[in-house]
């Protein structure tokens, strides 16, 4: 534990990941007083904080209502929540407390795309930054995708394209997106909300003086934007005029913006229906901002998603094998599972199970005697989704990833896939999901 002396009033920055140090590099230098405080032992950016701000007041270990108490504004990070004690007590005194998203809003004059949802965030935020690319915009790509939002100032970027989380938006307040979506709506951190009308809230932000909404017709939660915006929507039947959807010519599915043909969905390299809706939402948005036609979709054409995202490892005795590590909540398991259904009375094998966020896996369990041949369970929260199940479908437990591999190898007939989209996030296995994927990957490589 790190323990300084608390001092004078000064703006304290609340976590020490690489949001907490991307905070301090831009407000060191001005006028303010720093002090960083983060309640883990060895925060992860410790010695960067060290190295390069040998002189910042830094408190580890526990929250200390004296540091707390100091602070004439609080800079708070995506994974500390608000309802921490001491800083429901900062609110009540009075005191500005915001997040890096809302330092970032205050630099930028350029128009800022602003995309959240419960899953398809970083899909579309990627999908949509190629187009620029391809239009020949300098864009500014990330936020929860990865890159802190405070590391993508530049002068010479035309436009921002971010995702942002639950989190960032409950701590934003200058928000005025030119194009905004609310990509989709299903429950996820749980441990965090009370209850999902409060994690709906949080995302409901993002639409507050966005020039353009863009809305997901087809998930009717999701569809908040405020009265007056301009909108542009998509879904996955025919479109009326303006909107974007999926039309059906003589057998072939196309992507369409009204009457206008604009590519066949087979010329979509990413695996799932699923990215057949987040292309729409990208063409929406990219629309919104003025992205050339042409532009968007030759960048889909390219695109062939994110890993650990429905990600085609390899066919192996004729079962084919899917990474979706990223599958992380009910919602995106689900898609998963339907996006990738081929209607040919082939079954998935899914690999699930991890650290559970308190989520109610009954939409999960009621959707897999129609798609699941069987499951594969891990992890810690293992339990939970065969309380849920109640032998809906048969299922079986591995200690690892290699013995799930091995098992579903084992269940799978010829002409099924193996999924491992668990639902879970990775924590209690792995570092991250990107860890349990590679896992998953190698563990089918040795098969293959
Ligand atoms: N933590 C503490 N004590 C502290 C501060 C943090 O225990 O004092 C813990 C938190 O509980 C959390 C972890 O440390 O689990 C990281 O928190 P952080 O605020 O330091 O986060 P960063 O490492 O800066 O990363 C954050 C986002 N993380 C979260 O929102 C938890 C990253 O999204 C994001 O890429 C990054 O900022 C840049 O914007 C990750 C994420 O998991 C990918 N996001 C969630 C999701 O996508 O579901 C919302
Ligand atoms: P996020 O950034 O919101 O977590 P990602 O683009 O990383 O979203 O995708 C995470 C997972 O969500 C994917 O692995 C897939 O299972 C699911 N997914 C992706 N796009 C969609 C969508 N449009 N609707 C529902 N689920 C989706």
């Amino acid at each position: 534990m790190i323990k300084q002396q608390v001092g004078a009033p000064m703006t304290l920055v609340v976590g020490l990941g690489p949001t907490g140090l991307s905070c301090v590099r831009f407000l060191a230098g001005g006028d303010v007083r720093l002090a960083v405080i983060d309640s883990r032992d060895h925060p992860p950016c410790l010695q960067q904080l060290r190295d390069e701000f040998p002189d910042v007041a830094l408190f580890t270990g526990a929250f200390e209502a004296d540091v707390f108490e100091a602070a004439e504004r609080l800079i708070v990070s995506p994974g500390v929540s608000l309802k921490e004690p001491l800083i429901e007590q900062a609110i009540s005194r009075g005191i500005e407390v915001i997040g890096d998203v809302e330092l970032f809003l205050r630099e930028v004059s350029v128009p800022v795309v602003a995309i959240t949802g419960s899953n398809g965030k970083s899909t579309v935020t990627t999908l949509l930054g190629e187009m620029a690319k391809v239009a020949g915009l300098r864009a500014g790509v990330g936020g929860n995708l990865g890159t802190p939002v405070l590391e993508l100032l530049d002068e010479a970027n035309e436009l921002y394209i971010l995702e942002l989380s639950s989190f960032q938006l409950e701590t934003i307040c200058s928000l005025r997106a030119t194009a905004a979506v609310i990509l989709n709506l299903s429950a996820d951190h749980l441990d965090r909300y009370e209850s999902y009308d409060e994690y709906v809230q949080a995302k409901a932000v993002i639409y507050r003086n966005a020039k353009t909404a863009i809305v997901n017709l087809d998930d009717s939660a999701a569809m908040r934007p405020a009265k007056n915006a301009r909108s542009i929507s998509f879904c996955m039947q025919a479109p009326q005029p303006d909107q974007y959807g999926i039309c059906d010519i003589d057998g072939v599915q196309w992507l369409c913006r009204g009457e206008q043909l604009l590519l066949q969905t087979s010329e979509i390299p990413a695996a799932g229906k699923h990215n057949q809706a987040n292309a729409l939402a990208a063409l929406a948005l990219g629309e919104a901002v003025g992205l050339p036609m042409d532009a968007m979709l030759l960048a889909i054409r390219n695109f062939r998603g994110l890993a650990h995202r429905t990600w085609f490892v390899a066919e192996v005795n004729h079962v084919r094998w899917y990474n979706d590590s990223k599958g992380t909540n009910v919602g995106a398991s689900i898609a998963a599972l339907e996006g990738l259904d081929m209607a040919d009375g082939s079954r998935s094998i899914l690999i699930a199970g991890g650290d559970c966020k308190g989520a109610d896996f009954s939409p999960l369990a009621a959707l897999l005697p129609a798609y699941v041949r069987a499951l594969v369970l891990i992890g810690r929260d293992a339990s939970h989704i065969d309380e849920a199940v109640d032998g809906a479908v048969s299922s079986v437990s591995a200690v690892d990833m290699n013995d799930a591999v091995r098992l579903a190898a084992g269940l799978a007939h010829p002409g099924d896939r193996v999924l491992l989209s668990p639902a879970c996030a990775s924590f209690d296995m792995y570092e991250n999901y990107m860890q349990r994927g590679e896992a998953f990957m190698e563990a089918v490589g040795r098969l293959a």
